[in-house]
């Protein structure tokens, strides 16, 4: 099992609010507000990853060939994609659950991902050629910061590793064209078997990841891609993307899913990061694995910001594409 070593998280101040954003309150007049294209995370991003919408979406780079299906979700990624590509970064940097490293926290260093992935659970869903490029300096920077801030890291190497199916099907949705360069990190857990306790290692890591994307000048988007509630359905009934057997695995699962949104969407942070190792409780939810804690925690868990741009279910699970715009607030 992998450790931490516990050391005090450094200087907070860039936490400072420097700017308000749609609904949410402005800053007061006397804050000095940053350059909207400088350099920091200028977003953070819930971008949930079941195969069945990127099998939905037919791109060229994946066999299986369907009929469509949970539109509304691929309508929300159509729409932050268009957002995305008004904030022009250099960098998209995603936590992701499904490469699970028993030991440490791993960053893929390899400059050019390339291969085929065949989701091991759905392969008549996913079975996708990916090339990417990765962000090396970047992700150099976050493995060396994350280990000066205590924790067991590792530069992940090897070339020929696969990449999975959640990194890919996140990272799709939020660019289908792959021309942002990416880092993508381990979740250091396993998420079936062990307690939250990882959670704090996650904002660990979160800290780490704003440090060295400040230390080296990026304007970067941080993706915590995770679902919410998580208990599904066992068997698929027919097609896949039949809607007719699309809604909530329960009604519990379901509100514990809405007073978790309810609190994003009023930019009650601070409640929130309470709120989420109940939620895992009530719901089993996949936030478990600490993308969502590594993501708000990069961003320093701020108050008063927070969008839900949809909600909607997989297989039963609670997915939302959530937006935290924090241009002018870095
Ligand atoms: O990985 C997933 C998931 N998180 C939710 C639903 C369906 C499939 O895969
Ligand atoms: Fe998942």
């Amino acid at each position: 099992m992998s450790s931490v070593f516990k050391v005090p998280v450094g200087d907070r101040t860039w936490q400072r609010r420097t700017g308000g954003s749609p609904g949410h309150p402005t800053p007061a007049a006397d804050e000095p507000v940053r350059d909207c294209r400088g350099p920091g995370i200028i977003a953070g991003i819930l971008a949930p990853h079941p195969p069945q919408l990127l099998y939905a979406e037919n791109p060229s780079q994946n066999e299986p060939t369907s009929e469509g299906g949970w539109e509304v979700l691929r309508w929300a990624y159509e729409d932050l994609r268009r957002r995305i590509r008004e904030m022009e970064p250099d960098v998209i940097v995603l936590h992701a659950p499904h490469w699970i490293t028993m030991v440490g926290h791993h960053v893929n260093c390899v400059p050019n991902p390339k291969g085929f992935s065949v989701e091991p659970i759905f392969p008549h869903l996913l079975r996708y050629r990916y090339d990417f490029r990765t962000d090396v300096e970047l992700a150099e920077a976050i493995a060396d910061q994350a280990s000066d801030d205590g924790l067991v890291t590792r530069k992940m190497r090897n070339e020929g590793v696969r990449v999975d199916y959640a990194t890919i099907t996140a990272l799709h949705l939020l660019n289908p064209d792959w021309d942002i360069p990416v880092v993508s990190l381990s979740a250091n857990n396993n998420p079936y078997f062990y307690s939250t306790s990882s959670l704090d290692q996650m904002e660990i890591l979160g800290e780490s990841a704003r440090k060295a994307i400040e230390g080296l000048g990026r304007r970067a988007i941080v993706a915590g891609s995770n679902s919410l509630s998580h208990l599904h359905w066992e068997r698929e009934l027919g097609l896949p993307e039949d809607m007719t057997y699309e809604h909530a695995y329960n009604h519990h699962q379901y509100r514990w899913d809405m007073r978790l949104l309810d609190l994003i969407r009023a930019g009650r942070t601070r409640e929130l990061r309470e709120m989420i190792p109940e939620h895992i409780q009530q719901t089993e939810s996949e936030t478990k694995a600490g993308s969502l804690s590594w993501m708000l925690s990069a961003l320093g868990w701020p108050e008063d910001v927070g969008e839900v741009l949809t909600y909607g279910t997989v297989i039963g699970t609670g997915n939302a594409v959530c937006l935290w715009d924090m241009r002018g607030r870095q």
